[in-house]
Parts: C-alpha cells; structure tokens; sequence
C-alpha cells in the first residue's frame, strides 16, 4: 500500500473516531450511574476500609500512586522515579542516590506499568515493581513500608516500555526496549538514517531474589531493531516463556505513524527463557562491556547506595537456537496478554479490526513441526494459522489492553471507540460493551493478569477527560473509571481523578498487605552513620566548612533548637533522627532559605538535609508536620556569621546560655 492511500486510510479512521468521540461527549459531564444502586457498590462508610489496594501509574509524574477500591480514595503517592519534595525524596542526603543512573541524577522519569509480585502465578503482596520509560529503568518497591526500595538502570535499551511484567513465581521482571539503538559498546555516532545496519533492539531478564527482592541482570537478548512495545509472562502450561508485542517491523526510522505502518502484520515475539536460562549456564552468552547503576537502600541504615556496573550477558539468537519465535499479529500490536490458564495469548493492534487470540498449544505444535512462514532477520516467523486459536471478529476499534476474570472472560480496552468491550475467551464471542469517558488507555481487574483472578470490577484508566469534571483551566485531571462486572452486564459505579497519566494499575485484595504494613523503624535497629539515638547524643561537629547537626525530633521540640557558630561558606547537614516509636508520627523539618525540600522523617528513621547558607543571620527552622498540640512551638534558630567570624560553635535546647561545643576535633 502506498504511504498516500494508508495515509488517506488512517485520516477516515480518525474521522470515524472523532464521529464516535463526538456522540460519546454530547451529554455534557451528565453521563453518569445509574442511580442509588451503583453508588451504594462504590460506597465505603467513613471509617470502613476498601476492599482492594489499586496501584496506580503516575505516567510522566515519574511516580506510583495508591488508591482504595471500590471508593477511588487516594491513599499514597510513592515517589518512584521522580523527587517528591513532600516526602524530602531525591532532596535528602540519603535518598539522592536512588535516582543516580549512568548519565548522573535523574530527578524524573516516565512510569507507565506496575507489576505486583506473584508466588504461584497468584499476588503474593511483598512487592510491586514499575517501569522508568525515559532513563529506561526498573524499581522496587517493598509493600511493607510503601518506599522504593531498589532501582536498577537497563543498559542496551532507550525508552523501557514492555516492562516490567513479571514471571509466574517473580523469577525475572522483564524490560523490552521501545526504542531501537546502537548498542552501547559500538561507537553511537553514526548517522540516524543508518537505522537498519546499526540499531538493534533488547529484551532484558531481570532476576529477583526469592528472599529479598533483590534486582540483578541475569541476561539480555540481541534482537533485531523493530520496537518492543508490551509484553506477559507464560503461565501453568506456558509458564517459562514470555510474550512481546513488535511494532515497527519496517524498521522506520523517521515519521513512524505512516513509516511503521506499511505491513498489515508485526509480530508477538514468543521467548522460551527456560531456555535462554540453559545457554546462560551453557556458557553461550557474551559478556559485554556497559554501563548502568544499581542503586538500593537499606532500611536499616535508613540510606541509599549506588553502585555502577559494567558488564552484561547478551544472548544473540543466532548462536541459541529453539529460544526466540515471532508469530505474525495484525497490526502495530500494543498490548500481549496471556489468559489465567496460560494457553491463550490475546494481541491487541491498534490498527486492527479484529483481536487475535493465539493458542500455546497450537504454538508448540507449529515449532515442533517447524510449521514456518518465513524467518525474520535469522528468527524463524510461525505461520499465522497455524498458531491462532480465533479472532473476535468486529470487536471495536483500536484495541490496546486486555484483562481477565476468573469465568473464562476477556476484557479489552478500545482507544478509538472509547468503550470496554467483554467476550469470551473459550468461543470468541462479544458478550458485552460498555462506553468509557474517554479515550481508555489500559484496564484493570483485580488480579486480571495473575492465574487467579479476583475479579469483581474492571477499572477504566482514560487518556482524555473532557467535560467529566470542573475544569481546572487548559489542564484537566486524568481519570479512572469504575465498572462492577459481578454480573452479565458491566455497570458504572464511580468516576476517580488519578495523579498524572494512568497508564497500567493492579489491584489487590487489602489483606494481602494490610497485614503486613509495618508501623515504625524500630529505633533500636537504625544503623544510620549520622543517626543521634536520645537527646544525650544530639550534638553539632564541625569538620573543616561542614558544620554535622546530629539532631533529634521527639514531639515537640528538636535537640538542638538554638545553633550558633555556623559561618558564610559552611555546608550544614542537618541528620535529624526522628525519635517517636509510635504509628503515624514523622516529624518534618524545613529551613528558611533552604535550595531543597523538606525532610519528613519516619518514627525511627534519620534523615539528612544540606544547606548551604548564602547569607549572613538567623535563620527559622521548623517541624512542618502537624505532630502534637504543640507542633507549632516545634522549632528553632540557626545563626549564621560572616566568614571569619570568631563566634564559637554552640547548641542547644532549653538553654537560656548555650552550651559550648566540645573542643574541634
Ligand atoms: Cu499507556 Cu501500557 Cu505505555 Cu497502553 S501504554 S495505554
Ligand atoms: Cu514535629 Cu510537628
């Protein structure tokens, strides 16, 4: 096809969106539930708890947010990948170095899909990982205390989209590259229209510890330089594989809208990493020389540590047989996703008037009989007969995401036609449709992408709001919608705003986590270096121009409260040791002046804030959370004197005469 008549193509599909996107906003923000019944479904009485956590992406707030379901209340905001002055992350000492990567700090990113951890295929609730999109990247975040507790940086790859889906039993976390590159031990300086000979792409297996969590990567594939876009993992009959979706087969690399469109098919890329895990220790993989930093912090000292590595385990299909298939998929396929039984594969083109739904079973067979239709760059192509179970057939259109319940019924959101649409997997037949306001990005049931679905609501996460809410000038909130699908026919019970873009979210039951949500950083355990536990050590060193304020927050007062000695030119660190050993009690802690953000600091916890001041005099300091009746006599002064000044280095709190400060070491 011409790019002219595809263009012209394209254009009516959108004049056709537009038509249906128009009819859907004709009833101005009036769309609504349908009476008292569905409000009392989303209802949860003061003081009740939400049935499910819903762990949502922040999209480019770089960040995860926590709602409760079915109420849509927000919970908790969890900086990922972006500085959070709220909670003083990325802005204290301590925490800074969680967004150190290979090009320095990064105090944002883009994050698009959380994954919660699985044992069994089934939540497990320990942690939920999310991707960075931008700086590729993924994250770790322990559901006990909601913190991140690991990032790992992924070499080889620009733009981490497909990620960080994860396998049956939390085996690997995976990072699939959007973007084509020159790999990073070439020289990358080359001309961008060489794309063909010199990009190629990556898919990425990240381990995780069974006991800790932790992120290490196990080895990278070397594929050809189409773009990953999203992927799941096998699971019960399938499980040791994992799926892509490939745009960009044509491997254009300018004006992709029409350039990446010419074929009528991509591919679903099929990887058997059972096998990959066989060549590793076969010794088949090249070590190859890269750079990327591994950051993670330690709960007991309260601190973060970056380290970076420099090399990695590439597997090039080329010298592994049997481990990488691509099975065509109408067209430019957005999400891949794989039933609760593991057998079937559902991919979603977003240019495509039909779902096709590819069968494990059938997929096997069509390798085992080497039923081929061509290969593609070195890796064997399956024919597509040969490996479909069925498509639905006048679905809607522009299919991106799939998800399950536990009845054998599939979910898929539809961009275009703004709607749900629900069929079943076993006979491919639409069951039921509902309209979405507007534009659904992904969906979510509880559990939808785990062997055990927990089923009961499917929640909409939409890319355009329109006239759904007040308007809050040329911005509006993004938006997630709430839909029960207890029985045949979806209903809309809630409309909630989400912070930033919500691309994917999980939901799970409350009390797989509740359960174990920790209360305090026992004081006893912190191994923080600049930790001051009880006010007898609280104290103020000076080492050459820094000036170490070891203090300590207990409600109301901080020790020490009144500072002099400080001088032009010092550097304060402020190491605050929040004393409290009582749920719900962080102290914050803020300077006048300050280029930084606040500290809040968890019962048990140290943090530390740097200052440099710029200029000469007293400066207020405060607690800024509201801890006790007397939180707003929770302060203090620092003095701050000319370079040179022969004001002696004092502290203290209560004091009427500042003590002196023990002899300069
Ligand atoms: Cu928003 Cu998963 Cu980045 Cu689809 S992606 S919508
Ligand atoms: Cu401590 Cu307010």
């Amino acid at each position: 096809m011409k790019p002219s008549l595809l263009k012209s193509l394209t254009l009516f599909l959108f004049a056709v969106a537009i038509v249906i996107g128009l009819q859907n906003c004709k009833p101005k923000g009036t769309q609504s539930a349908t009476g008292g019944d569905a409000a009392a479904k989303a209802y949860v009485a003061p003081g009740k708890y939400d049935e499910f956590y819903n762990f949502v992406s922040g999209g480019f707030s770089g960040q995860m947010s926590v709602y409760g379901l079915p109420s849509g209340r927000l919970f908790r905001v969890i900086p990922v990948f972006s500085v959070d002055p709220e909670k003083g992350y990325g802005y204290s000492e301590e925490t800074k170095a969680m967004l150190n990567t290979s090009h320095g700090f990064v105090p944002w990113d883009d994050l698009h899909h959380p994954a919660l951890s699985v044992t069994d295929g089934v939540h497990d609730g320990r942690w939920a990982f999310g991707n960075a999109n931008n700086t590729p990247r993924i994250a770790r975040i322990d559901l006990k205390t909601f913190k991140t507790a690991e990032i790992i940086e992924i070499p080889n790859s620009g733009g981490n989209h497909s990620s960080p889906f994860i396998t049956e039993n939390s085996e690997y976390v995976v990072a699939g590259t959007r973007f084509s590159v020159p790999m990073d031990n070439t020289n990358g300086d080359v001309p961008i229209n060489t794309y063909k000979q010199n990009f190629r792409g990556t898919v990425s297996f990240i381990g995780v510890d069974k006991n800790d969590g932790r992120m290490n990567i196990a080895f990278q594939i070397l594929l050809p330089g189409v773009n990953f876009d999203l992927a799941r993992a096998g699971k019960g009959k399938s499980h040791g594989w994992m799926f892509f979706s490939c745009y960009n087969s044509e491997r254009a690399n300018t004006l992709l809208e029409v350039n990446s469109t010419q074929k009528d098919k991509d591919f679903i890329m099929a990887v058997n990493w059972k096998k990959a895990e066989e060549y590793v220790k076969a010794g088949k993989g090249k070590t190859v020389p890269v750079k990327y930093a591994h950051n993670v912090y330690d709960d007991q000292k309260h601190m973060a540590t970056s380290e970076i590595k420099n090399t990695v385990v590439m597997l090039d299909p080329k010298d592994c047989p049997d481990m990488v298939y691509l099975m065509p998929c109408p067209k430019s396929p957005h999400g891949c996703d794989t039933d609760p039984t593991g057998e079937y594969i559902v991919g979603s083109g977003k240019l495509a008037a039909v779902i096709p739904v590819f069968s494990f079973t059938k997929i096997q067979a069509a390798i085992a009989n080497k039923t081929y239709d061509s290969d593609y760059e070195g890796i064997p192509v399956l024919k597509y007969d040969a490996v479909l179970h069925g498509e639905v057939t006048k679905p809607g259109l522009g299919p991106l995401h799939t998800e399950f319940d536990g009845n054998g019924n599939a979910y898929t959101s539809f961009f275009v036609s703004s709607e749900i649409v629900k069929w079943s997997v076993k006979d491919l037949k639409v069951l039921d449709r509902v309209p979405t306001y507007y534009s659904i990005g992904h969906l979510c049931v509880p559990g939808g992408p785990t062997k055990k679905p927990w089923g009961k609501y499917v929640i909409a996460y939409n890319k355009i709001t329109k006239d759904r809410y007040l308007p809050t000038g040329p911005e509006l909130t993004q938006s997630a919608q709430l839909y029960s699908i207890d029985g045949d026919k979806m209903k809309l019970i809630l409309d909630f705003p989400t912070i930033g873009e919500p691309h994917y979210a999980e939901a799970i039951p409350a009390d797989l986590i509740m359960k174990n949500s920790q209360k305090i950083y026992k004081i006893e355990e912190n191994k923080n270096p600049y930790a001051a536990l009880g006010d007898k050590n609280a104290r103020v060193e000076r080492k050459g121009n820094e000036v170490h304020v070891y203090m300590t927050s207990i409600r109301s007062h901080f020790t020490p409260d009144n500072i002099e000695g400080v001088k032009l030119g010092d550097v304060v660190y402020f190491h605050v040791t929040n004393l409290e050993q009582d749920w719900d009690v962080p102290h914050g802690f803020a300077v006048k002046g300050a280029n930084n953000a606040e500290l809040l600091i968890m019962p048990g916890e140290t943090q530390t804030l740097a200052w440099k001041p710029e200029r000469v005099g007293v400066f207020p300091m405060y607690c800024t959370d509201f801890c006790s009746a007397l939180h707003q006599e929770m302060q203090g002064y620092i003095r701050v004197s000319p370079a040179g000044s022969n004001v002696p280095l004092t502290f203290g709190t209560g004091n009427t005469t500042p003590a002196t400060t023990p002899a300069e070491k």
